[in-house]
C-alpha cells in the first residue's frame, strides 16, 4: 500500500495529532502469521511500506556479496533519498524553526559496534555519517554542529536544510500557530525507517533514520539515534527497531527490551507484543503510547507489533518481498493498564 494512502488515512484519524503511527489493516490474506512464512536468511525487515524498496536494495547488496553493514546503509539510503518521504531524509518535515534535523544510527552485531548522529541538518545521508562515526572515531554518537562539522570534513553529500515543499507547509503551519496560540500538541504524522538484516551465516545488523517529530522544538532528539531505544542489535540473539512516538520508546528502552525478551526465548513477534504490554502496564499512557516494533532473531524468525491497530512493515528474503500488517494491542487485549501510581 503506498505510504501516501496510509498517510491520508492517518490524517483523518484522531491519533494523528499525537503523532500516532497507525494504518488500515490489510486484507486477511496479507496478514499471515510470520511463523508460517518460510523466510530463509538472508532476511531483511523494516518499518512501514516504504521499507520494501529499502529491503530490496539491501538484499541486492547481500546477494552481490556486500557486507551486512553495506546492506543496512544502502537500504536506508534509498528511503533517505526519497524526496516525497516526509519522515526520513531531507524531504522530511522540519523543526519549529523550519530546519530539517535528522537522527540516525547503525549497529553491527559482529563486534557489537555502533555509530549514531542526532540533530544533523543539511546532509543527505545521516545513516552514512553514523556509520563513519562508528568506523573512524572512538565515539559512538555525535550531535548537532559537531556532527555537521564531522560530516563536512569527511565530504558527505550536502542538501537543502528543508525541501521547498516542506518549507511551504512549514510557513502555513507558522501562520496557523500565530492564529491560534493553542496549537501545541498538534503535530503532523511522522515515521521512521528501522531496517534489520540477518545475514545467511546468522550475523545481525541494523540501522534507523528519521527526520523525527514534525515541527519539534529545535534540538529535540527522538529514539531513533539512541541505541537500545530506536534500535538494538545483539549478535547472540537478534535485533529490534522502533517507530512511533520516540519519547515513549526512549522512556522504556524499547528495542533493548524486545531483544531481551527474545533472549528469554520469545518468538520475535511475541517479544514485540510482550514489550508493548509491559510498557503499557506501567505507563500512564497505557496503550496510547503510539509505539511500534519490528524484530528478528538469529534463527530467521521475525515479527512486529504496535499499539492500537498495529502498523505495516516490510519483509524481504530471496523467495519473497512483501508488506505485512502487524498485530495491534489495545486495553481490550489485557484489561486496564497504565499504572496506578502518580
Ligand atoms: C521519533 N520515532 O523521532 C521517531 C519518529 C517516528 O513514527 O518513528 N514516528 O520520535
Amino acid at each position: 500500500m503506498p505510504a501516501v494512502t496510509r498517510r491520508q488515512f492517518v490524517s483523518r484519524s484522531a491519533l494523528a495529532v499525537t503523532g500516532a503511527s497507525v494504518g488500515p489493516r490489510l486484507a486477511a490474506a496479507t496478514q499471515p502469521d510470520p511463523a508460517e512464512l518460510q523466510a530463509r536468511p538472508p532476511l531483511i525487515i523494516s518499518t512501514w511500506p516504504f521499507g520494501k524498496p529499502a529491503n530490496d536494495a539491501a538484499l541486492a547488496v547481500l546477494l552481490r556479496g556486500g557486507s551486512g553493514l553495506d546492506a543496512v546503509e544502502q537500504g536506508i539510503r534509498v528511503t533517505e533519498s526519497d524526496p516525497d518521504n516526509a519522515s526520513v531524509g531531507l524531504g522530511g518535515i522540519p523543526n519549529a524553526d523550519g530546519v530539517v534535523q535528522l537522527d540516525a544510527c547503525i549497529m553491527s552485531g559482529p563486534g557489537h559496534r555502533a555509530g549514531s548522529v542526532a540533530a544533523v541538518s543539511g546532509f543527505r545521508h545521516p545513516i552514512s555519517i553514523a556509520r563513519r562515526v562508528m568506523e573512524t572515531t572512538r565515539h559512538v554518537m555525535l550531535v548537532g554542529e559537531g556532527a555537521e562539522a564531522f560530516a563536512a570534513e569527511a565530504g558527505f553529500e550536502r542538501g537543502p536544510r528543508v525541501s521547498p515543499k516542506q518549507k511551504a507547509a512549514w510557513q502555513r503551519w507558522k501562520k496557523e500557530q500565530a492564529a491560534q496560540a493553542k496549537a501545541a500538541g498538534k503535530h503532523p504524522n511522522h515515521d521512521t525507517i528501522a531496517l534489520l538484516v540477518l545475514r545467511a551465516d546468522g550475523a545481525v545488523f541494523g540501522g534507523c533514520s528519521t527526520s523525527g517529530w514534525g515541527y519539534k522544538i529545535p534540538g529535540r532528539v527522538g529514539d531513533s539515534p539512541i541505541l537500545g531505544s530506536g534500535l538494538y542489535v545483539d549478535d547472540e540473539v537478534g535485533a529490534a527497531g522502533a517507530t512511533g512516538v520516540g519519547e515513549n520508546v526512549m522512556r522504556h528502552c524499547g528495542s533493548f527490551l524486545v531483544v531481551e525478551l527474545m533472549r528469554q526465548g520469545l518468538h520475535p513477534q511475541e517479544a514485540c507484543l510482550e514489550a508493548i504490554r509491559r510498557m503499557a502496564r506501567k505507563d500512564p499512557l497505557g496503550f496510547n503510547l503510539s509505539v511500534n516494533f519490528i524484530a528478528l532473531d538469529r534463527q530467521g524468525r521475525f515479527g512486529a507489533a504496535g499499539t492500537g491497530t498495529g502498523f505495516q512493515y516490510a519483509v524481504t528474503c530471496e523467495s519473497f518481498s512483501r508488506v505485512l500488517q502487524s498485530p495491534g494491542l489495545t486495553s481490550a487485549d489485557i484489561g486496564p493498564v497504565g499504572g496506578n501510581r502518580k
